[in-house]
């Protein structure tokens, strides 16, 4: 339950190894939001997130797409090579939300997916207010099947 609505979270969890980056176009087409995590004690994690930020956009073909910018290990402070304004800031260019957590602390752990969703929401409707019909495109492919099994159900919807 997130903002008192049903969410259902398909997480796929990518490998950052180069040897998987083919794929990683493949996994960018079926997203629907991303979680872009760097560790605040490797400045190359952090310097990777652009790449990955702008791969996002190419594949969909959009000046925006839902993200988190997400600063992970925030209990290394000791570690630090990333300073918490560096990560605001580049979430602030890509127009998105940024929250530090500890994984293994298992701080804003969970916020960090409620942001995302909430972003993704606010961006399906969007889309949605936009483009008339879309609403129901916007929708998960198991909301569609429910509600094309029953011919005429809800008029507008629309199968891409
Ligand atoms: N102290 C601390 N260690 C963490 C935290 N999150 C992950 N780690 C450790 O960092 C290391 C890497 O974590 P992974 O979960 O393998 O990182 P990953 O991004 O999935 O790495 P790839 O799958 O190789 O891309 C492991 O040793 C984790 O235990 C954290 O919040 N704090
Ligand atoms: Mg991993």
């Amino acid at each position: 339950m997130i903002d008192e609505e049903v969410a259902l979270l398909d997480v796929l969890d990518t490998a950052g190894q180069e040897e998987y980056s083919a794929m990683r176009e493949q996994y960018m087409r079926t997203g629907e939001g991303f979680l872009l995590v760097y560790s605040i004690t490797s400045r190359n994690s952090f310097d990777e997130i652009g790449t990955f930020h702008q791969q996002i956009l190419r594949v969909k073909d959009k000046d925006y797409f839902p993200v988190v910018v997400v600063a992970n290990k925030a209990d290394l402070e000791h570690e630090r090579q990333v300073g918490t304004h560096e990560g605001r800031e580049l979430a602030k260019h890509f127009g998105s939300r940024f929250i530090e957590t500890s994984a293994k602390q298992r701080l804003n752990v969970d916020e960090a997916f409620h942001e995302l969703v909430r972003e993704i929401r606010r961006y399906n409707k969007e889309q949605a207010a936009g483009r008339p019909g879309a609403a129901a495109a916007s929708q998960p492919a198991q909301f569609q099947e429910e509600h094309n099994d029953s011919a005429g159900c809800c008029t507008g919807c629309v199968i891409l």
